[in-house]
Parts: structure tokens; C-alpha cells; sequence
């Protein structure tokens, strides 16, 4: 629950909260459609209940698709289920064949539920469209168009042509939501970057007994230091794990050692890739990142790639890749246009206000996440979790689409730099 205190703060600003259970999910679509026939309700609501199933199936491939987007589909004749199922990447097949096949002869006459529009191009697997209307689907319940430019609409006009009902439009937000970064990377080749911070309610990334030397002769446990609570750290693994790789600056590493790794348990096909931006290839060979390298740690640097650091780091089993070197901001462009070309969709940024700071100049962020504890960390004028001087001045930068969610007793602001569907 939201603490009374911030409902009522934020409702006296507009904010939406996110709806979270299934049943208020459903409410505005079932009220919408009471009227004027109930066999009409009955059929929206039905729609309703397929097309959640489709999305529940599209979020089991999670950290198993990319670089696909994630695709659930149900197959419904008489009202009954006759076939299921999703996309993993190494699977190969989409989730609309998956489906098909589970149906087999039932399929005919029956309803697609789906979270994405049917493909019609042969990339690994043939279209999707031929082998929906091969099988005699009746009608396709589809929450979104594939932004994929080799789809992009003409999968629908295949269905219709065939005769196939078509509808689309349904949980639209919550599918684009869950593609946003397949969105964006399928069209500019560009990964989709999220921004995550915690932050006090003084705007603080530091507490002050965290600051190094602060807790001197104290005994500080690890719980004090942490800004936000178990329920938002819960989240921010659910974060990684939904992304493909972590970017971080030297001086996150220095300060804090931190592993960055996925710890969630849940299974992923590709390795969280741990990205450190290290102009002067400053990274301790006794980091926890260095000592756990596994071939999923890169560091981005100025530095000469033969060095001697640069050779014990790779030693380590630390990639190196050297940058042109034309300022912070440019060094941010240039490294995640090289993550995108490695099929990187996905890029969480944990980072201290430097790199955050470059990072929005840069124009690299899609998304900000910030997660507030109701706590003040109260430093008198200085601020030590920012930068001393702010080395990128500019105007400020309003968010869209914004949501609020609780998390314990920290609340998380959501909200978007760049509409990745919006392509023109
Ligand atoms: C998927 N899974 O269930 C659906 C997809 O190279 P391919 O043949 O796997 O094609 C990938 C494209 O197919 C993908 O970019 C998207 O546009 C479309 N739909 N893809 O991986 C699926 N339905
Ligand atoms: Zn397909």
C-alpha cells in the first residue's frame, strides 16, 4: 500500500498510480462495454481475459527472447483455450506456431489472442500470417502493431485480405510497455536506456554516514546504508533482470565495489553484460566486478588498448574497447551505439550524478526510474551524492507518461524521454 501521506500528496498533483491487480486492470474495460447488449460485454470481457492470458504467457519469455520481442499467444474456439504459447529465442519458433501446433486441427475456426501482430516476413521461421490462415483462423485479437519495419502493419493487412477478422488495441499501453526496448532497438539499432536512481526525499544519492570515512570508529551495518527499502531493491533485480546489460562509471566502482550482477535466480539466455564507462582505465584488478569477470564484463575507456592495465584487465577476463575520446558525452553515444550492434536492447543505468548528468545530456536516456525513500539525509549545503559543478547545463527536461508505484515505504516516479514508438 501507499503511504496515506504520498497518495495524498501526489493525488493532489494528478499523478496516476499504476494499477498493479489483475481485477483493477480489467474494471475499465468491462465498464466501458455495459451497454447497450450484454452479449456484447460478455464477448469485450471475454476478449479481455484471452488477451491478459496472451500477455502472461509474452512475460514468461523474459530474458529469454532478446534480441526478439517478447510474444504470447492463446487460441480460443467455443469459448475454450485449445492452444497456448510463447517465444524464447533459442525456441525459435514464434509464439503463434507454438500455439498452432498445440491446437492442431482445433485451430480451424478459432480466435488468436496475441500481444503483437501476427509477422509476415521470412527471418528465421517463415510468416506467421500464412501458416494463421493455412490453419483457418477465424479472428485475431491483437494488442499492438510489430514497430519491426519489416512488419510494421502489413501483417494485419495479410489477416484481412484472408478474411480474417482483425482487431487491435486492446492493452495496447501495457504491450508497448513490454516491448518498449525491442521497440526501439529493431527500428534505430539503438538500445532502450533506463536511468534507475534512489534518492531520498532530499534529493540525495548518499546517506551521510555512507560517505566514505564518515563512519569512522562506528559500526554502520549494511542495512543503514542502504538509501531504499528491500521492496525497491527487490525491484531493481527484477529490473536487471529484464535487461541486457548495466552501465555503470568508475566512480560508482570506486565508491561502492558493487558486483552488478542479476541475482533474481530466474533463468536468462544471454549473460547480464556489466558495462563500466572508465575513460583512464582506472578499474581495480581486486573489484568485485574484475575478480567475478566471466566474459560479462566490458569497460569502455580513452586509454591505449595495449597498456599494461589494459593487458592485466583482459588477463582478468575484462573486455576492453577503447573509445575516440571526444568528451563524456560523445564517449556515451558511441558506447551504446557498439552495445546495440552486439544486440543489446536493454541497457539499466546505475550511476552516480555524473554519469547520469553526461548520460541526459547525451540524449542516450529513453526512461527514468527514481525510486524515493521518505528519507532526508540533510546535508547542510554540500551535496555530496552530485558533482561538484554541473559539467552539462541545459534546460530541463520534462517526462512523459508518468507513473508512480509504491514499493514498501519508497515510492518509484517513472516516466519517458523518448516515445520509442513514435518513429517519425
Ligand atoms: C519472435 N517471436 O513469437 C513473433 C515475432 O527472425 P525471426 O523469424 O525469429 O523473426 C523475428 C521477428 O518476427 C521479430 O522481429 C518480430 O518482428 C516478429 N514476430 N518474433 O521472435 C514471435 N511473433
Ligand atoms: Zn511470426
Amino acid at each position: 500500500m501507499l503511504p496515506d501521506f504520498f497518495r495524498s500528496l501526489f493525488s493532489l498533483y494528478g499523478f496516476d498510480f499504476r494499477q498493479r491487480a489483475k481485477a483493477d486492470r480489467l474494471k475499465p474495460v468491462l465498464h466501458m462495454n455495459a451497454s447497450p447488449s450484454s452479449s456484447t460485454a460478455a464477448a469485450v470481457a471475454a476478449d479481455a481475459v484471452f488477451l491478459e492470458r496472451a500477455l502472461e504467457l509474452a512475460a514468461r519469455g523474459l530474458a529469454l527472447t532478446s534480441p526478439n520481442p517478447l510474444v504470447g499467444a492463446v487460441l480460443v474456439r467455443d469459448g475454450h483455450i485449445v492452444g497456448e504459447g510463447f517465444h524464447t529465442f533459442d525456441g525459435v519458433r514464434h509464439a503463434e506456431v507454438i500455439a498452432l501446433e498445440a491446437a492442431g486441427e482445433s485451430a480451424r475456426g478459432a480466435t488468436l489472442y496475441i500481444n503483437l501482430e501476427p509477422c509476415c516476413h521470412t527471418g528465421r521461421t517463415g510468416p506467421c500470417t500464412q501458416a494463421l490462415i493455412a490453419a483457418g483462423i477465424a479472428r485475431v485479437v491483437a494488442a499492438m502493431a510489430d514497430p519491426n519495419p519489416s512488419v510494421a502493419g502489413r501483417g494485419f493487412k495479410q489477416l484481412r485480405a484472408a478474411g480474417i477478422e482483425v482487431s487491435t488495441g486492446m492493452r495496447e499501453t501495457e504491450a508497448r510497455r513490454m516491448n518498449e526496448a525491442f521497440a526501439r532497438w529493431i527500428v534505430s539499432r539503438k538500445p532502450f536506456v533506463t536511468l534507475k536512481s534512489a534518492l531520498t526525499l532530499d534529493g540525495q544519492l548518499v546517506l551521510p554516514h555512507a560517505k566514505r570515512g564518515a563512519s569512522k570508529g562506528t559500526r554502520i551495518s549494511q542495512k543503514d546504508r542502504w538509501i531504499s527499502s528491500p521492496e525497491s531493491r527487490a525491484e531493481v533485480q527484477h529490473m536487471r533482470h529484464a535487461s541486457d546489460a548495466l552501465l555503470t562509471g568508475m566512480g560508482t566502482v570506486l565508491v561502492d565495489d558493487p558486483l552488478l550482477t542479476d541475482r533474481t535466480g530466474l533463468p536468462r539466455r544471454r549473460k547480464l553484460l556489466r558495462v563500466v564507462m572508465d575513460s583512464r582505465l582506472r578499474l581495480p584488478l581486486r573489484s568485485k566486478l574484475v575478480r567475478s569477470a566471466d566474459r560479462d564484463v566490458l569497460v569502455f575507456t580513452r586509454a591505449k588498448k595495449d597498456s599494461p592495465k589494459a593487458r592485466a584487465l583482459r588477463r582478468a577476463g575484462v573486455e576492453v574497447v577503447r573509445l575516440a575520446g571526444r568528451g563524456a558525452m560523445s564517449d556515451l553515444v558511441e558506447a551504446v551505439a557498439e552495445l546495440g550492434r552486439r544486440e543489446i536492447l536493454s541497457v539499466l543505468l546505475e550511476a552516480g550524478a555524473t554519469l547520469n548528468s553526461a548520460a541526459l545530456a547525451a540524449g542516450i536516456v529513453d526512461k527514468m526510474r527514481m525510486f524515493f525513500a521518505p528519507k532526508i539525509a540533510g546535508f547542510a549545503g554540500k551535496r555530496p551524492g552530485t558533482a561538484s559543478t554541473p559539467k552539462h547545463i541545459q534546460a530541463a527536461q520534462e517526462l512523459q507518461n508518468v507513473t508512480i508505484e509504491p514499493f514498501g515505504p519508497d515510492f518509484a516516479i517513472e516516466g519517458y524521454l523518448r516515445d520509442v514508438y513514435r518513429t517519425r
